[in-house]
Order: C-alpha cells, then sequence, then structure tokens
C-alpha cells in the first residue's frame, strides 16, 4: 500500500469519572487519533500520550511534533507492504513509542481493510472473546474504594485492580479483601516506591492478592528482582518494560512473575505481538493492559488479547465504563461471564462515529 494522505486529530474526552493514580488526576482525557488513506479507504489508530507527562514522557504535543515533522514524513507517499515495516522507515529516529504506535495502529486497521481481515486474524489470535477486568483509581478513603469495587461487581466484572500510592496502601487494600474475601484483586502502584518499602510488600502478601503491578521505579528492574525475591505475591511490569529484550531479561533476572502488554507503551502491536510470543514461550503470562482508550484503542487492545498467551483478565472494561458517548461504534459491551466479544470485521472493526468525533475535536492537521 501507499499512504497518500495522513490527518491528526488532537481530540479531548470527558471520563465519567476523574482517573486517579500515583502519578496524577485525568477527567478530560486527551489524545491523538491518526487517520491514513489508501485506495479510497482510510484507517485510524489512537496515540495514548497525554496532556501531561505522566505514565509516560511522551505528551500530546510532543506526539504531535514528532508524528508531524518526522514519523509522517517518513511514509507519506512510499510503498509499505505491512505495518510491521515501519520500525524500519522510522529506524533513523529514537524514542516516542506512544507516537510510534499510534500511527503503526491506523497503518493495521488499513492493512486489515484492504485484506478484508480483522486485527485477529492478522494476529492470529484465537479467542473470540477476552477475559476482563476493571482498574479502578484512587478514592477519597476505604470506604469509598469498597463502594466504588462494588458498584463493578455488580455490574458483573470479575477482576478487580485498584490503585494504590504511599498514603492510600494497605489499609485500602486491606478494607477491600475484608469486604471482599473472594474477589480476584490485584494492585498497580504505577512506580510510587522504593526497594525500602519492601515491609509494605510483605504485609500485601496477607492479602491473598494475584499480583502487585510496578511498585518500583520503571527503569529498576534489578531492584525489582530484589523485592519479588523477599515477597510470595507476584509482581507484574508494567512501565518497565519497553520491547522485548526488557521482557526478556526481566523473566531471566525473575523481576517479574506477571507483564503487562500495552501496545502504546511499546511502539506498537507489533512490538506488543513478540513480547506476547517470548513471554509463551517462557510461560510467563500476560494480560493485556489499559490507557483509558476510546472505543479505537480499545478494539485494539481486544484483537490483541485474543493471542494465546494472555491467559490473565486484561485492562480491558465496557465502552461505558470510560464515556458516554464514545466516538466509535460498535461499543463494547460485558459479557455475564466477566469477557468482552473481540472485534471481527476488516481492520480494527469499528466505525468513527463523524459528528461524535466533531464534538470532541481540539485541532486537526492534514498532511499529504
Ligand atoms: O498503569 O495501568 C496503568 C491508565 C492510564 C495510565 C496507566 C494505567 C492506567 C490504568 C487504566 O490502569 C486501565 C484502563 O482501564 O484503561
Ligand atoms: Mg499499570
Amino acid at each position: 500500500m501507499r499512504i497518500e494522505r495522513i490527518e491528526l486529530h488532537h481530540i479531548k474526552m470527558r471520563l465519567k469519572n476523574t482517573f486517579i493514580t500515583s502519578f496524577g488526576e485525568e477527567l478530560d482525557r486527551e489524545c491523538l487519533l491518526v487517520r491514513v488513506y489508501s485506495e479510497g479507504l482510510d484507517g485510524w489508530g489512537e496515540c495514548v500520550a497525554t496532556r501531561v507527562p505522566g505514565f509516560s514522557y511522551e505528551t500530546v504535543e510532543t506526539a504531535w511534533h514528532v508524528l508531524r515533522d518526522f514519523f509522517i514524513p517518513a511514509i507519506l507517499n512510499r510503498p509499505i507492504s505491512h505495518p510491521r515495516e515501519l520500525k524500519q522507515h522510522l529506524q533513523a529516529y529514537k524514542g516516542h513509542p506512544l507516537a510510534r504506535a499510534g500511527l503503526e495502529m491506523a497503518l493495521w486497521d488499513i492493512g486489515g481493510k484492504l485484506d478484508g481481515k480483522c486485527l485477529r486474524e492478522l494476529f492470529g489470535g484465537e479467542k473470540h472473546s477476552v477475559p476482563v477486568g476493571v482498574s479502578v483509581g484512587i478514592q477519597e478513603n476505604p470506604e469509598a474504594m469498597i463502594a466504588k469495587v462494588g458498584e463493578y461487581l455488580q455490574l458483573g466484572y470479575g477482576r478487580i485492580k485498584i490503585k494504590i500510592k504511599p498514603s492510600a496502601d494497605m489499609e485500602v487494600a486491606s478494607a477491600v479483601r475484608d469486604r471482599y474475601p473472594d474477589i480476584n484483586l490485584q494492585v498497580d502502584a504505577n512506580s510510587a516506591y522504593a526497594l525500602s518499602d519492601a515491609p509494605l510488600f510483605k504485609d500485601l502478601d496477607s492479602l491473598d492478592l494475584s499480583m502487585i503491578e510496578q511498585p518500583l521505579a520503571e527503569d529498576d528492574l534489578i531492584d525489582h528482582a530484589a523485592l519479588q525475591a523477599q515477597i510470595k505475591t507476584p509482581l507484574c511490569l508494567d512501565e518497565s518494560i519497553r520491547n522485548q529484550r526488557h521482557a526478556g531479561q526481566a523473566i531471566a533476572i525473575e523481576a517479574c512473575r506477571v507483564i503487562n502488554i500495552k501496545s502504546g507503551r511499546v511502539g506498537g502491536l507489533t512490538e506488543a505481538i513478540a513480547i506476547h510470543d517470548c513471554c509463551l514461550r517462557e510461560g510467563v503470562p500476560v494480560w493485556c493492559g489499559g490507557m483509558l482508550e476510546t472505543g479505537i484503542g480499545r478494539a485494539a487492545n481486544l484483537a490483541l488479547a485474543s493471542l494465546p498467551g494472555f491467559t490473565l483478565p486484561g485492562d480491558i472494561s465496557a465502552s461505558d465504563r470510560y464515556y458516554d458517548p464514545d466516538i466509535a461504534e460498535p461499543r463494547f459491551m460485558l459479557n455475564s461471564d466477566s469477557t468482552i466479544d473481540v472485534p471481527d470485521r476488516p481492520g480494527l472493526g469499528v466505525d468513527v462515529l463523524p459528528e461524535e468525533l466533531e464534538r470532541v475535536t481540539v485541532k486537526v492537521d492534514v498532511l499529504t
């Protein structure tokens, strides 16, 4: 295919609830959409960079800059036969995985449409529905967290992840465990701790958590390995795993026993699949993380999670957990067994709704 035109859309969407983590708060989520055109068709990608460099150093503005000035000119009007070739086209450039991943997703979408195949088929995924859970942001106090968790359990989510931070950790996690002794519960610290906090993590061992996600600094596999050796609960890495090599090294030194795979964080779906393949070979279970995506990124997450190594429930909740309305159709619904169906129409399998898109658009740029 030859990409003839690319649009960048900076959008801003109101979340149903403020999402609070150890690194910040989000109510009006901003992100970039990438729309590519070829042979009379179009494809969409979602770049999950946010307004603030909280989860990643990238922001909506840095992603806009590197996409417009470097990444897009490197592929516009040049032959590209498969999305995985994007890596070669961008090899002169360092970093900016979230920006890369947004562009690559659009290539997967249009590539699938040109081939008449859904992403699940292109990836070799087997599952037609995937187990999912919900990620619950930090709440005012343990009672409020218990109430929020209760709402999501009521809706049918079979796995709950709660965010923790210093000052809101053991007390809130043990309160949720006391109230719901049998649920599948995990916590995510988003790098808020140091190895000197090991006593806290030893205490968390008593709560029968399925895992503790990213407790320590993102650039510190060694300390994660030291912590894992001291506790029984499996560690799961998110921010620390930026490519397949990191995954292999983290597994080799037992810095974690589980990996959260996010296509944005690792520079695209191609690298995400490579990490999945590595973990499957090593017998390390993975799950698909989330970045509060619109229906576009959510569709890609579902396709990724259809691969066989994604044995644990992902942070892929139903559309109505995040946005009402969303900018794409069909909306994703939770099945009664806490799964969501993987789209099966060509490409991502979703249609962007022009009026909804218009309503949330901050600015647009067209590159030809
Ligand atoms: O650490 O997994 C995370 C959202 C934004 C940034 C980082 C994270 C998250 C989530 C939400 O936990 C997952 C989702 O429901 O999309
Ligand atoms: Mg995380």
